[in-house]
């Protein structure tokens, strides 16, 4: 059996090291996601690599670091930050983890949003800074007869959609195509943003995307609305979120993801008072987290073997 060097820089469990083991010879290294010059030395003589999401696999390290690089089997959803265009013409194999993760991202997707609405943040310090009685905190807001409009509309954003029924939201989505599952009601983005009390996003961040939520699109949103986002923090152009939660364009955010990440420790967004900031933990769960290392591992296995793993993001030619 041929004996492949795989890189680890993202923990799996026991049980997938052990499926890793035997088909090669293992290398850890779990330095810093912002290390890119330890990961990126790493990579040399190396036939696959298993990394997270927040890795940079960029055209200059495929260059330099690629010579045996077969697989990039990425541990997320996201792929942003690998050059898809140049590991396709090395021959690299790009493979991630979807599906798997739809349900953790759309449950803290609708943690941020009841967070939102009845002030969680606000009043846990209420309670522990001594204070009590429900008439001294102020009263809140249902979320039901509310509506949540989603920016795009996948398979996260389509979980999102059927919990948020089910809290009895109106659910409305914008998406470049129009969805197979014909409950939900579409709309152009600007409709969207101009009717929905919460604005969740939910696509891929990629040049079309980047800045997609500008000052523009802040200014259509609600006084009263509220903007979260557990897609990527790019989506959204950090300077103008700011400007319009310190005016008070819109009520509040609730993010999972920031732009840069992590955010510098005088960022306004960690003081202003209507903002929910978790540390990019949407796939952050016992379960969730082993599904995706389990799938991690088998398309690193199944590519290396020369078979078409189970979920690809680029097609290149098998070994
Ligand atoms: C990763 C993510 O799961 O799946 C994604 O694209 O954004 C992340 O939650 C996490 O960073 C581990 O790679």
């Amino acid at each position: 059996m041929t004996q492949h060097r795989i890189l680890i820089t993202y923990p799996v469990e026991p049980a997938q090291m052990e499926r890793l083991k035997s088909i090669g010879e293992i290398v850890e290294m779990y330095a810093a996601d912002e290390d890119d010059d330890a990961f990126h030395g790493a990579l040399d003589g190396i036939d696959a690599v298993l990394c997270s999401a927040s890795r940079m696999v960029n055209a200059d390290c495929l260059a330099k670091h690629a010579d045996r690089l077969k697989v990039i089997s990425n541990f997320g959803v996201g792929f942003d930050r690998i050059d898809i265009d140049c590991a396709t013409e090395l021959g690299v194999r790009v493979c991630n983890t979807p599906g798997v993760l739809n349900d953790a991202v759309a449950e803290l997707t609708m943690a941020l949003i009841l967070s939102l609405s009845r002030n969680l943040m606000d009043a846990d310090r209420f309670v522990r800074d001594g204070h009590w009685g429900k008439r001294e905190f102020p009263f809140a807001n249902d979320i039901k007869g509310k509506t949540l409009g989603l920016i795009g509309f996948g398979r996260i954003g389509l979980a999102v959609a059927e919990r948020a029924n089910a809290f009895g939201m109106t659910v409305i989505y914008a998406d470049l195509r129009k969805a197979e599952d014909g409950r939900w009601q579409r709309v152009e983005l600007d409709q969207l943003l101009s009717e929905s009390d919460f604005v969740s996003l939910h696509v891929n961040l990629s040049e079309a995307s980047r800045g997609l939520i500008g000052r523009d699109e802040l200014a259509r949103m609600k006084p009263t609305a509220y903007l979260v986002n557990t897609s990527r923090g790019p989506v959204v152009d950090s300077d103008a979120l700011r400007e319009a939660l310190q005016s008070g364009a819109i009520a509040g955010a609730g993010l999972d993801v920031t732009d840069p990440e992590p955010p510098a420790p005088n960022d306004p967004l960690l003081s202003l008072p209507n903002v929910v900031v978790t540390p990019h933990m949407g796939t952050a769960t016992f379960e969730t987290s082993a599904l995706m290392g389990e799938l991690a591992v088998t398309n690193l296995i199944e590519a290396l073997a020369g078979r078409v793993p189970p979920a690809s993001v680029n097609d290149v030619p098998l070994r």
